[in-house]
């Protein structure tokens, strides 16, 4: 899953793609590069960032969704957390609804997915983006985490979301330590083990920082080693910015791991 931030402020590609012209020629790019998946916000969610109101969402996003819709073999997903965005993506020709926050931000958003019969990841977050950094706390951070996500994931299906669209997300660094990242990286087989597809978002993130004293743009390498432990724990999807060189390393994993012959 590339990401494709359609916003002035993400944390590691603010401002790249925040025009259509500049998205849509990333897009391509990490088509050709091998994304299976195509992740277009218009809201960024690193720790501290205020919420953007749907109607700017739709303004960054909506020029992208509606270029690409039919016109790229990726799938299309829209990453956020309104069920008015998500709604005109969806009519748009995008494909999966990708919410970090577990369809609780609007309460209708579990509708909207059910009923344009669409994919949906559930990602666990504690807190918002604004405060979830602010001493996350957890009895203990899997237990928690897979809880929740089992929660969600009834949830879901009892408003009429088919059991195999959704994929399950831990959410790394939405409320989380270094160590309880680490923790759930190490657990994710407990998450894997619901059933579902697990997504995971790594790339450039701040715990790799920590860890190797890099900026965002220097963390490439650190994420790589992150997500082929992932990856042998259980992750099925990876959202990635580097998608050429993920795809190099991932394809390395799965010959070693005889998963590709
Ligand atoms: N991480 C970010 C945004 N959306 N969605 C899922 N399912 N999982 C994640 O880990 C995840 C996500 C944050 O990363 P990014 O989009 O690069 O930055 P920003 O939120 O600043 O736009």
């Amino acid at each position: 899953m590339g990401i494709l931030n359609v916003t002035p402020d993400s944390f590691s590609d603010g401002g790249r793609h925040d025009s259509s012209d500049a998205a849509l020629a990333r897009a391509r790019t990490m088509e050709e590069e091998g994304a299976s998946i195509l992740d277009i916000g218009g809201e960024s969610t690193r720790p501290g960032a205020a919420p953007v109101p749907a109607e700017e969402q739709l303004r960054r996003v909506m020029p992208v969704v509606q270029a690409l819709a039919g016109q790229t073999s990726c799938l299309l997903s829209i990453d956020t957390r309104s069920a008015a965005v998500a709604d005109q993506a969806l009519a748009a020709g995008a494909h999966i609804v990708n919410d970090v926050s577990a369809l609780t931000h609007d309460p209708d958003l579990a509708s909207v997915a059910a009923a344009h019969g669409v994919g949906v990841v559930l990602m666990h977050m504690q807190g918002t983006p604004e405060t979830m950094q602010r001493e996350p706390r957890y009895r203990d951070v899997v237990d928690d985490v897979v809880a929740y996500l089992e929660e969600r994931l009834a949830v879901c299906l009892g408003a009429g979301i088919d059991s195999g669209h959704i994929a399950l997300d831990p959410g790394v660094g939405f409320g989380k330590t270094v160590e309880q990242n680490l923790a759930l990286l190490r657990g994710l087989p407990r998450l894997a083990a619901l059933g579902c597809p697990v997504l995971i978002g790594l790339s450039r993130k701040s715990f790799l920082g920590a860890l190797v004293a890099r900026e965002p743009e220097a963390r490439l390498a650190a994420g790589l080693g992150a997500q082929a432990f992932a990856v042998l724990r259980g992750a099925h999807i990876l959202r990635v910015h580097d998608v050429k060189e993920t795809c190099d390393a991932m394809r390395i994993v799965d010959i070693l791991d005889g998963t590709d012959s």
